[in-house]
């Protein structure tokens, strides 16, 4: 036991002297990298970093009162604020109930921006959005159903860990222009060609954008109606795209177009 235990001790120098065992690296300069340049976002993103929903808020106020428009404070504050927390739990610098309390902090930032978008009385059209069976992660979601809403879609939210045959049976019956789904795990992200095969066995034809972490273009072009929904501010010209007719097959191949100027990374 003994001779283990020194040739552990051994075994540790060797991997140190030779930097196989990196050297802990610190919350504040994770950090600082990670936050924007621009106080107006930077207080916002450390506000979703520390999970202080309070300072979300207050933040987020003030950069509407500086003139910022909330489309840009979700893009430069909530999610710069949640890629740093996503950076602290790669790195186990975060645990489970730190990045529980950011998500929520980042919720309530979500709803204050969308309170400022406001929704517009006239729809333009129908969406369904739900997060895959199986999967909680449901920030992205939350922020595509908020774009929508705010550009004068009517939106049916399913939620999170939503069965393939809810999705299935929503769209048949609701007849929606586009469906949309989120999946932030490799394990569920399965479920998206399940209800690409079950609409089409119905003889429903619909796009079917599907997006989150997980995602990738080449898994969900293996499946017919699939389009990969990059960035969750693309949603609203996608279903523009959809209410006028286009067909998932001219949106997968415009996307680019359709979009403004997104350029796949392969
Ligand atoms: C926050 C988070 C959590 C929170 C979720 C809170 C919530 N309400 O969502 C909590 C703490 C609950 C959690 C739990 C777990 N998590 Co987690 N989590 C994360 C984390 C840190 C960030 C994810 C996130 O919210 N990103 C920000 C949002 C905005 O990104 P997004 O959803 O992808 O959306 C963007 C785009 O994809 C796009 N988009 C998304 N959907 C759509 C749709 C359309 C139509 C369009 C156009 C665009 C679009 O728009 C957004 C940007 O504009 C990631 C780490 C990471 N690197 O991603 C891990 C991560 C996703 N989690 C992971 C795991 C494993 C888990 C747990 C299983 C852990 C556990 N042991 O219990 C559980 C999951 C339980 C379950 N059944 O789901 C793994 C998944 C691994 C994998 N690839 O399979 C990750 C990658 C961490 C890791 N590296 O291990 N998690």
């Amino acid at each position: 036991m003994v001779i283990l235990a020194d040739k552990a001790k051994d075994l540790r120098t060797v991997f140190r002297r030779y930097s196989l065992e990196a050297e802990p690296a610190s919350p504040d300069a994770v950090i600082k990298t990670g936050l924007p340049s621009d106080p107006n976002f930077s207080k916002v993103a450390k506000g979703v970093i520390d999970g202080d929903a309070a300072a979300v808020e207050s933040s987020l106020k003030a950069a509407f009162g500086a003139g910022i428009d909330p489309l840009t404070a979700i893009n430069d504050g909530l999610i710069a604020g949640m890629n740093v927390v996503s950076d602290l739990y790669e790195k186990g610098l975060y645990y489970l109930p730190q990045v529980m309390i950011a998500a929520d902090a980042m919720a309530v930032g979500i709803g204050v921006c969308e309170d400022k978008l406001g929704h517009p009385a006239e729809k333009k059209g129908l969406v369904v959005t739900h997060v895959a069976e199986g999967d909680i992660h449901d920030i992205g979601k939350e922020i595509v159903s908020a774009l929508l809403a705010a550009n004068g879609y009517e939106v049916i939210n399913l939620g999170r860990d939503v069965p393939v045959e809810d999705v299935v049976n929503t769209v048949r019956e609701k007849k929606p222009a586009m469906v949309t789904g989120t999946a932030l795990m490799t394990t569920t992200m399965t479920a998206f060609p399940r209800i690409a095969a079950r609409l089409k066995e119905l003889g429903i034809v619909i796009p079917f954008v599907c997006g989150g972490g997980a995602v990738t273009r080449e898994f969900v072009e293996a499946y017919d109606y699939g389009i990969h929904g990059v960035k969750a501010h693309h949603a609203p010209h996608l279903a523009a795209a959809a209410v006028k007719g286009k067909s998932w097959k001219t949106i997968r191949e415009d996307y680019e177009d359709i979009t403004g100027g997104y350029a796949y990374k392969w």
